[in-house]
């Protein structure tokens, strides 16, 4: 599994104040921590408190830059945020996130391909997010077109069916599972998948029991990669356990230990 560490994120208050003070320890510790704990990756996003992600998302790479060299997944809606943190990036990039309109596929698959970064491609469209399972599927199809015609890699390509809150859309998660499960039959090679994993408890009480179970099941669907928060160690127990039982590490009585030490 692919971890992308979620916390960097002006949703968090502590970067929210990081970000107004142009704090940059506060940052770099959580960056390190997050590494410390398993994290192949850092989503950076400002948040919806940023005033000015123009700035405030290259400051982001800059300051994470100066103590790892991780890949960042640049996270913005904006297609001239992403592009500002894309120039200010030495470390290798991850675009978080096109969506299914033709308008950004036409921006961000270029941009990707100039600055060879990957991209994270959202079911998502202008008439927002789908209901079902088979309108996922109708615009991962539409996102892969794209991506192949524009002789992007498909490997370089991560497919996200959008997680909703349990709360909000219960029936919706069966869904998202299954979608995990067939965009990677839609095309040979097949493209990644990722998931916002703490999308999947947001509002609800019994936060990390859904995020953790949620995990184990999308694992099984076959998840290639995940945004979460590796600060849970449950939750990184979990994951290394669930891909035990799927085959995918060697079995030893101190396979946890084993795991954390590669
Ligand atoms: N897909 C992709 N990118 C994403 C998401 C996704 N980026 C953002 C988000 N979803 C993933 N990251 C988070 C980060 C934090 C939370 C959820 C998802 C979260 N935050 C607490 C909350 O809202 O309750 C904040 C708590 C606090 O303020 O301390 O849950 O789906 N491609």
């Amino acid at each position: 599994m692919f971890i992308i560490g979620e916390l960097i994120n002006g949703m968090y208050s502590n970067i929210a104040f990081a970000l107004k003070e142009h704090d940059k320890k506060i940052v770099q510790a959580c960056a390190l921590e997050q590494i410390s704990n398993g994290a192949d990756a850092l989503d950076l996003s400002c948040g919806p408190a940023s005033k000015n992600p123009l700035v405030d998302l290259p400051w982001l790479v800059e300051t994470v830059q100066e103590v790892t060299d991780k890949p960042l997944c640049l996270d913005s809606s904006k297609p001239k945020v992403i592009e500002e943190g894309l120039k200010a990036a030495r470390n290798k990039t991850i675009i978080n996130s096109t969506t299914a309109d033709i308008e950004k596929l036409e921006i961000l698959i270029p941009l990707a391909k100039k600055y060879k970064s990957k991209l994270i491609g959202i079911t998502i469209s202008a008439q927002g997010i789908p209901q079902n399972k088979d309108q996922r599927l109708e615009l991962a199809a539409i996102i892969l077109t794209h991506a192949s015609e524009s002789g992007f890699s498909i490997q370089d390509l991560f497919l996200d069916p959008i997680v909703m809150p349990v709360n909000v859309a219960q029936g919706q998660i069966k869904d998202i599972l299954d979608a995990i499960h067939e965009f990677k039959m839609i095309t040979n090679p097949s493209p990644k998948t990722i998931i916002g994993l703490s999308n999947v408890s947001q509002g609800a009480k019994s936060r990390s029991l859904i995020n953790r179970t949620f995990l184990t099941m999308a694992v099984a669907s076959g998840l290639d990669s995940a945004i979460l928060d590796p600060n849970d160690k449950e939750l990184i127990d979990i994951l290394i356990t669930a891909e035990l039982i799927l085959n995918k590490n060697i079995y030893c009585d101190s396979y946890l230990e084993a795991y954390r030490k590669k």
